[in-house]
C-alpha cells in the first residue's frame, strides 16, 4: 500500500471520529436526533474498503458510521442539514443521517428494513451490468443483516447471474444488543459463500492494507463479468448501537476499547514517519474546526417550513 494512500485514510478516518462524536453531543444537546448509529471502530475498514474502489462505483450501506460518506467527500454540512430539518441536505433535510443519498458521489444511501438494501443492490448490479457501465455495485452491511432471508435471495440471484456486486459484511460481533454467537451458527459469516457457489473471504478491519486488497481483488472479478464475492470484514463496535445507547447489556466494552483500529493506524503512521506526533495533533485540530464550521453552516442553514413537507411528495 502506497505511504499517501495510508495517510489519507488515517486522516479521513480521524475526520469521521471527530464528526461521530460531535454528533452525539449535539443530539445530546437536543440540536439533532440521536438516530446516528456510530461507527467507531469501523471507520478505517470502512474507508479502506472505498479507497479499493473507482468514484463512480455505487455504494450502499446498512446504517452504521459515516465513513463511506466522508470517503466519498459527501458535504457534512449537508448531513447535518438532514438531521436537523434545514435546507441544504442531501435529502433536502428530511432524510436523517441514516439516509444519506448523494448520487453525485455514488453513494446510495440505506433502506430502513435490515437487509432490504442487499436486495436493492441486486437491482442496481443488474442494471450497470445491462447498460455495462463498468460500475461494480458495492453493500455494506452487519452480521444481523446477514441473518435476513433477503441476504439468501440476493447472493444466490448475484451469483447466478453473475453480477458485478460486492458483499461487504463488517462484522462487529453485535446486532443491537444480541452477541453473534447468539444469531448465527457458522463461524464466519463469509463461510456461507460456498453455499452460493462464490468466494468467501475473511479480512481484519484493524488492517487497512488487507481490507483494500480483499475489496480490491472482488471488485476487479466482479468488473471482469466473474461475479460477486463475499466479503467479511471482522469489526469491533467501540460504542452503543445508537448514539446514547447505555449498553448495559455488554461485559465487553472495556476489553473492546482496547484495541480501537483507529488508535492503531495512528501509532503505525507516525512509527512509520508519515506524521509526527506534532502533526497528528495538527490534524486533529483542522479535523475539528471541519467539523466546527460544518454545524456552524448548518445552524445558519434555514429551517424547513411547515410546507415542505408537501415538496418532494411522490403522487
Ligand atoms: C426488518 C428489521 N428488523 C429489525 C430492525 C431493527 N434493527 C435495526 S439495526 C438492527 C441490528 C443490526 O445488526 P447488524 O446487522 O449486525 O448491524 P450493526 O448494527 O451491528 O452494524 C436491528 C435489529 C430493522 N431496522 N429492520
Amino acid at each position: 500500500m502506497r505511504n499517501d494512500v495510508l495517510a489519507d485514510i488515517f486522516r479521513k478516518s480521524l475526520l469521521t471520529r471527530v464528526f461521530e462524536d460531535r454528533f452525539v453531543k449535539l443530539a445530546m444537546e437536543g440540536v439533532v436526533p440521536p438516530l446516528l448509529h456510530p461507527g467507531a471502530g469501523q471507520e478505517v475498514a470502512q474507508i479502506a474498503a472505498i479507497a479499493a474502489l473507482k468514484d463512480d462505483d455505487p455504494v450502499l450501506y446498512a446504517h452504521r458510521g459515516t465513513g463511506y460518506m466522508i470517503a466519498r467527500g459527501v458535504s457534512m454540512r449537508a448531513m447535518l442539514a438532514d438531521c436537523a430539518g434545514r435546507a441544504g441536505g442531501t435529502n433536502n433535510g428530511k432524510g436523517g443521517i441514516m439516509h444519506v443519498v448523494d448520487t453525485s458521489k455514488g453513494i446510495f444511501g440505506e433502506s430502513g428494513t435490515l437487509g432490504g438494501g442487499l436486495v436493492i443492490s441486486v437491482g442496481m448490479g443488474m442494471a450497470v451490468k445491462k447498460k455495462k457501465t463498468g460500475q461494480v455495485v458495492v453493500h455494506f452491511f452487519g452480521d444481523g443483516g446477514s441473518n435476513r432471508g433477503t441476504f439468501h435471495e440476493s447472493l444466490n440471484w448475484a451469483a447466478v447471474q453473475k453480477l458485478p456486486c460486492v458483499y461487504i459484511c463488517e462484522n462487529n460481533g453485535w446486532a443491537v444488543s444480541v452477541p453473534v454467537s447468539e444469531s448465527t451458527a457458522v463461524e464466519n459469516i463469509a463461510d456461507r459463500a460456498h453455499g452460493y457457489g462464490i468466494p468467501g473471504v475473511i479480512v481484519d478491519g484493524a488492517d487497512p492494507a488487507a481490507v483494500m486488497d480483499a475489496v480490491r481483488t472482488a471488485a476487479e472479478r466482479a468488473r471482469s463479468g466473474q461475479g460477486p464475492t463475499l466479503i467479511e470484514i471482522k469489526a469491533i463496535r467501540l460504542r452503543g448501537h445508537y448514539a446514547t445507547d447505555p449498553q448495559d447489556y455488554r461485559a465487553d466494552a472495556a476489553e473492546v476499547a482496547k484495541n480501537d483500529p483507529l488508535e492503531t493506524l495512528r501509532a503505525r503512521v507516525i512509527s512509520m514517519g508519515l506524521m509526527t506526533e506534532a502533526e497528528v495533533e495538527t490534524l486533529l485540530t483542522e479535523c475539528e474546526a471541519e467539523v466546527q464550521q460544518a454545524v456552524e453552516e448548518m445552524q445558519a442553514s434555514p429551517p424547513l417550513s411547515p410546507e415542505a413537507a408537501f415538496e418532494d411528495v411522490m403522487v
